[in-house]
């Protein structure tokens, strides 16, 4: 409140149309860079949505009032009916690629031969290393701090103009930030989606009956090579800045570090995975670790980018064709490749879900070969349009079963045909059922009639974060069904010596170990047992509630669907499938002879409040030096602690190992509590 002259508090005038306008677009600059650049945001969505609406109002009523960094741009404008074309001043050069190695000590060899002074001396050379975006190459250009173009890489001579598309992009400042602001700049780097906005998108498109895009670097190019920056305003593409073409650098940015330091500072968004190294061999330490963490990262990226750091040695080293000597992109093996579809045929899961399977001519995809991938079921084939005999693009990202992401009709043979369902199951003979409202068919058969179904069961009881059951394979559990030797889990525990001596390329010491595992099993924890039952929709952390919950068996197998929907993670459908479940008899007898045979947990007398970690959420990352991942969790879990994959403010405290990547640097941006493993024995008392 202003103040007259006798220090008198006089009430201030309210402010104009036109200062609010002002103040709503620094609130909405604020809340914007809250919300992407510091992951705090301090408004909920609706707020922002109403001081948008508010300045919209205003600049409706007064369009000359509309700066051109005002945050009402990034709704997109009128549509355009072509691209103009942009000229580049400095034209955008691709990178060599390798992908092997040697490849890198060949690149830091053929640097240090570039740079050696003529007595033959190498000079220290530093090399910054980034990630190689999968997205599209962008130009922007800004003219007293102000964006007034953006183009597309095009040829790389001449790109297109799609600037009102970019002003689209929330992350991308209209107007630089800070001291110092450059007359002239011309940012490049990478426009992309990330992955949690490709399912988004493609949930949409899919909703809507539109083609669904193969994958994040197509919806991005698409997204941003709309005639209509509406469409584009509604993707939620997103940016990093890498490098740049015309301008006046401020003299302190004498390097590519440096270069991206000061991109921070006005507010450009550069990605925070990056490093300095001195030598091919820590080259290629960031390569290995990048590599590790890759599937963590929320975009996707095709490898790491090595780049000499200081500017004056990039000069010196210049350009060969169309690309820097003092650059390189080191590519991870290629995530998709094209081959053919040879056969469609039917799997059958525990549940008795049938899930189509692709049977391929084998390919090599990220440096394994692949020869099945998954379809999921019937509408995504008709969906995808793949036909036996078709050209399809496959994919295989991680751990992640391949799958296949789009056909290409324009390479359909003539004798290509479409998939049809099979009306019975291949196993048993019994019925195929699809019910309206699923996606997915059924064999109707059940895990009695149907060994499919039993086998899948028994593999699922056996596996790692069930029972637990070492040596116990797939292979070796299909044979026992095949034998007739089990029926249910609770046979497992008849198992002798003598019958597993009955089955093939079983030497006496994998049985005796076999026998050992299956005995050692026996004792495990509520929460596997439950999870090892197979139950449908009870997956681990449902399991880790129910048994948290009800403390034993009996009183699982007895709640009411009342009870059970008391429990977290516990809603109507999965209430249900507890109660299906348990009413079977045949389920029933087979969890009392499970008991019979002698499986036991501890019995916990701990309630929720009494536990050290009750409330609390961990994230652990890294490699620790004692403890597997695994035992960690297990350690927190039984504390009362939840551990969940991602760090978010949320999260209580991370448990960070060797080699953690990007969960770590969440962390420190979040400030979230960061301890070690030792630390966490500690407050475990141990
Ligand atoms: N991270 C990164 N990606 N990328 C792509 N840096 C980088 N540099 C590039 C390209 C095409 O070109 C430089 C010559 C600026």
């Amino acid at each position: 409140m202003q103040t007259d002259l006798f220090g008198v508090a006089v009430p201030s005038e309210p402010p104009s149309q036109q200062q609010l306008a002002a103040q709503y677009r620094v609130l909405l600059n604020q809340y914007n860079q809250e919300y992407y650049e510091l992951d705090a945001p301090s408004v909920p969505d609706a707020e922002y949505d109403r001081i948008f609406r508010a300045l919209q109002a205003i600049e409706a009523t007064h369009p000359e009032w509309q700066t051109p960094d005002s945050p009402t741009l990034r709704v997109g404008g009128a549509a355009l009916a072509v691209f103009s074309q942009v000229q580049h001043a400095v034209p955008m050069l691709s990178l060599n690629n390798g992908f092997e190695d040697t490849d890198v000590l060949a690149f830091v060899k053929r640097t240090e031969e570039g740079l050696q002074s003529e007595l033959g001396q190498i000079p220290p050379i530093e090399y910054a290393a980034d990630l190689k975006f999968d997205g599209l190459a962008i130009s922007l250009l800004y003219r007293d701090g102000l964006l007034v173009q953006a183009a597309t890489r095009g040829d790389g001579s001449v790109g297109e103009d799609v600037t009102e598309n970019i002003r689209t992009i929330r992350t991308i400042p209209l107007r630089l930030r800070g001291n110092g602001i450059p007359a002239l700049l011309e940012v490049r780097g990478e426009v992309l989606l990330f992955k949690e906005d490709f399912i988004r998108l493609n949930n949409r498109q899919r909703a809507q009956e539109l083609k669904e895009f193969a994958n994040p670097r197509n919806a991005a190019a698409g997204s941003l090579r709309q005639l209509d920056p509406k469409i584009t305003a509604q993707r939620n593409l997103r940016f990093f800045a890498y490098g740049v073409g015309q301008g006046d650098l401020i003299p302190t940015v004498q390097s590519h570090t440096a270069l991206l330091g000061w991109y921070s500072e006005l507010g450009i968004p550069v990605c925070k995975e990056q490093t300095v190294a001195h030598n091919a061999a820590e080259l290629l330490d960031f390569y290995r670790a990048i590599e590790k963490t890759r599937e963590q990262l929320p975009y996707e990226i095709d490898g790491v980018v090595y780049k000499v750091n200081a500017f004056d040695q990039q000069r010196q080293l210049g350009f060969v064709a169309r690309a820097p000597r003092f650059a390189m992109a080191h590519k991870f093996p290629a995530q998709e490749q094209l081959t053919t579809v040879q056969d469609i045929e039917v799997q059958v899961g525990r549940t008795g879900a049938i899930t189509p399977v692709a049977r391929l001519a084998p390919v090599q995809v990220g440096g394994v070969t692949v020869t099945n991938a998954t379809l999921h079921n019937e509408d995504e084939i008709r969906r995808k349009d793949i036909w036996i005999g078709d050209v399809v693009i496959v994919r295989r990202a991680g751990d992640v079963i391949p799958e296949v992401v789009a056909s290409v009709p324009t390479q359909r043979p003539v004798n290509a045909r479409r998939f049809s369902m099979p009306t019975v199951c291949p196993h048993c003979g019994s019925a195929i059922i699809k019910l309206e409202d699923e996606a997915i068919a059924r064999c109707s058969g059940g895990w009695i009639t149907c060994p499919a179904q039993r086998k899948g069961g028994l593999w699922h009881f056996a596996s790692r974060k069930a029972m637990c059951i070492d040596g116990l394979g797939e292979q070796l559990l299909d044979q026992m069904v095949d034998k007739q030797l089990i029926v249910t889990a609770a046979d497992l525990y008849k198992l002798g010596l003598v019958n597993l001596a009955a089955l093939d390329r079983m030497a006496d010491k994998s049985a005796t170990n076999i026998v050992a595992a299956i005995a050692a099993s026996k004792k495990t924890t509520l929460a596997r047992f439950i999870y090892a039952l197979g139950i449908r929709h009870v997956g681990e952390t449902t399991a880790k509630d129910l048994a948290r919950f009800f403390g034993d068996i009996h009183p699982l197998m007895e709640a009411t669907e009342e009870q059970l929907l008391q429990v977290d993670e516990v809603g109507p459908v999965v209430a249900k499938s507890l109660l299906a479940f348990f009413a079977d008899p045949l389920n029933r007898e087979v969890v009392e002879q499970l008991l019979a045979a002698g499986v036991h947990w501890p019995q916990s007398e701990q309630t929720a409040e009494a536990l050290r970690f009750a409330g609390k959420t961990f994230v652990l990352t890294g490699t620790l030096p004692t403890l597997s991942r695994e035992q960690a969790a297990a350690l927190i879990e039984q504390a009362g602690g939840k551990v969940q994959s991602s760090v978010s403010k949320k999260t209580t405290m991370v448990v960070a190992g060797a080699d953690a990547g990007s969960k770590l640097l969440k962390a420190q941006e979040l400030g979230v509590n960061v301890i070690a493993e030792q630390d966490l024995l500690t407050m475990l008392g141990m």
